[in-house]
C-alpha cells in the first residue's frame, strides 16, 4: 500500500524525480544522493513496505534478484573491483528512510569507503 507521506513511495512511483538508471512495472533503481562510494545506488520496490519484516517474501525474492542482476551489470559499466550489497532494518542498523531498499555499493580496491563488517 502506497504512503502518501513517504519520500522513497514518491520517488519509486515518479512522482518525484530521480536519477533512475533501471525501473520495471515493480522496482525503481536510482543513485544514492549521498552516494559513499562512485555509482551507489539503491533499489526501491515501488509497493509501500517498511522493511524486511513488512516486505513480501516474492518481492524480496525479486528485489535481491534484481539486486544481482544490477550488480553485474554496474560492475561491468563501472570497472568496480568489488561490490557491498547492503540492506538496513531499525535506527541502530543504520535505516533513515523507512521504506524497504537495497544498497548496492560498487567498490574499489583502496577506496577508503567505511563500509562493511567484519568478525573481530
Ligand atoms: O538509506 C537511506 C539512503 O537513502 C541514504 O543513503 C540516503 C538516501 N536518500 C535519502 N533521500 C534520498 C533521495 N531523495 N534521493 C536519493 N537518495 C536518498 P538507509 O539504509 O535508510 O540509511
Amino acid at each position: 500500500m502506497k504512503d502518501s507521506n513517504c519520500i522513497f513511495c514518491k520517488i519509486a512511483n515518479g512522482e518525484i524525480p530521480s536519477a533512475t538508471i533501471y525501473e520495471d512495472g515493480e522496482f525503481r533503481v536510482i543513485l544514492d544522493r549521498g552516494p559513499a562510494t562512485w555509482g551507489h545506488a539503491l533499489i526501491l520496490p515501488k509497493e509501500h513496505f517498511s522493511d524486511i519484516y513488512e516486505i513480501e517474501d516474492e518481492v524480496l525474492t525479486k528485489a535481491f534478484v534484481l539486486a544481482k542482476k544490477m550488480a553485474e551489470r554496474m560492475t561491468e559499466v563501472l570497472k568496480c573491483d568489488g561490490f557491498n550489497i547492503i540492506q538496513n532494518n531499525g535506527s541502530p542498523a543504520g535505516q533513515t528512510v523507512f521504506h524497504f531498499h537495497i544498497h548496492l555499493l560498487p567498490r574499489y580496491t583502496d577506496d577508503g569507503a567505511k563500509i562493511g563488517w567484519k568478525p573481530n
